[in-house]
């Protein structure tokens, strides 16, 4: 892919001065709308990475950033040392709108998973009754929960994990997608396990559904030994899979959610846990907590992208479209195409890579035709564009996507 002299710049100066954590598709953005962005020279692209389902709401959406801009002047950050006039209101709001008794509101989606485990095991100790210290907390293989040393030692991805040990330990990780381990974990320790922990579709797997059925098992079992279940939704969360919460495919309310990404449309790092009373006021004060989360920018902006999903309609049209989606490119014929997978708009076409074809050719070719993806595994692609897309647009998009496999032929 050629690259203009003005995005060169802005490529080489990351490569210069920042940390070389990333390898990025060599695009340089610098506008959003809706289902688009632009590049420094102008070029328009769909958006079909949604900044990892961030974007649901669509880019810039108009009344996340009115809540931004009109909070920013009035009051930005207070700390939790004093009240202020935002926080309530959207605990209140969001507490409702999901079905909890309380919310936890923290920044990244690493911090919420990490806020969950502390609450499974304090609620282990405290509720429970596990002995001090020997709390388990079943994780599965494959996940991908963020990037701090905790989550990472729960990680069987060598890219995640290694060299970064030692690794925090009472972490059992099992297969995912395979209830009769999780029961067999239960039935040999589950007196001294707190919590289970899971993606109810794994993203970074390369959006991994499992079978119907797992998770409502997982959760039974869970029931059976005393074992909170934890739903880390980060990803699946908020209208992605063409439900509220991918759990409800299933029709079972984790004990605790785990949510981020969507929660703020992309406008700011928002996540947040949330629980009943029974489990979260086994934190007392002083005892966990964070300088800006929940700060009122925060709870503006997440109750504006909690309403937009609402107003526009964003679960039903996950579902909708996805299926569109995927009845399209499951019926087109391509030599590197071997699987279409996913639920409402988080899919993924699983590749065929030939010696000289990679996934990110693929996404290399679609970036030069309008249309950006991300490989994930050398050979799957994901597309998951804003929820907010039309069906005109999403139409467009798939001939690109189609145009782009029949090129590389
Ligand atoms: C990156 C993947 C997606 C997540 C779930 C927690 C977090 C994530 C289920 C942590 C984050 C991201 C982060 C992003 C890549 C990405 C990703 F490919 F790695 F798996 F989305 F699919 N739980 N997912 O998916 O949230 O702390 O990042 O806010 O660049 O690392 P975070």
């Amino acid at each position: 892919m050629e690259q203009s002299i003005k995005s060169q710049k802005y490529i080489g100066q990351e490569a210069r001065y920042g940390a070389h954590n990333y390898h990025p598709l060599p695009v340089v953005l610098s506008k959003g709308k809706g289902a688009f962005v632009w590049d420094v020279d102008g070029k328009r692209y769909f958006d079909f990475l949604s900044a990892y389902s961030a974007v649901n709401q669509g880019h810039c959406h108009p009344k996340i950033v009115k809540a931004l801009c009109e909070q920013a002047q009035e009051l930005c950050l207070t700390s939790r040392a004093f009240y202020n006039d935002c926080l309530g209101p959207y605990e209140e709001f969001a507490t409702k709108y999901f079905g909890y008794d309380k919310l936890l509101p923290m920044n990244s989606g690493a911090e919420a998973v990490e806020t969950a485990l502390k609450l499974g095991r304090r609620w282990g100790y405290v509720r429970k009754g596990i002995p001090e210290d020997e709390a388990i907390i079943v994780v599965c293989e494959g996940n991908f929960h963020g990037r701090t040393i905790t989550i990472v030692s729960l990680s069987v991805d060598p890219d995640s994990y290694s060299q970064y040990g030692p690794f925090t330990p009472g972490f059992v990780k099992i297969p995912y997608n395979n209830a009769d381990a999780l029961e067999k974990v239960l039935d040999a320790c589950g007196e001294k396990v707190a919590a289970f922990l899971v993606e109810p579709i794994q993203g970074e797997a390369g959006v991994f559904v499992p079978d119907d059925g797992y998770l409502r098992r997982c959760y039974d079992a869970c029931k059976k030994h005393n074992v909170l279940f934890i739903a880390d939704e980060v990803q699946t969360g908020i209208a992605r899979t063409g439900r509220l919460l991918c759990c409800d495919h299933e029709g079972i309310r984790p004990d605790i959610l785990v949510l981020g990404k969507a929660i703020s449309g992309g406008v700011l790092p928002v996540s947040a846990v949330l629980a009943d009373d029974d489990i979260m006021l086994t934190i007392k004060p002083g005892e966990h907590g964070s300088t800006y989360g929940g700060f009122p920018l925060a709870a503006k902006v997440a109750v504006a992208a909690l309403e937009v999903v609402k107003e526009e309609n964003l679960t039903e049209k996950a579902e909708a479209l996805g299926k569109i989606f995927r009845e399209e490119l499951s019926a087109f014929k391509s030599p590197f195409i071997r699987q279409v997978r996913g639920k409402g708009l988080l899919n993924a076409v699983v590749t065929n890579p030939t010696d000289k074809i990679k996934a990110w050719d693929i996404c290399l070719k679609m970036a030069e035709k309008g249309l950006l993806a991300k490989p994930t595994h050398e050979h799957i692609i994901r597309f998951a564009p804003p929820l907010v897309i039309t069906e005109e647009e999403l139409r467009e998009a798939i001939d690109i996507i189609k145009e782009s496999f029949r090129e590389l032929e």
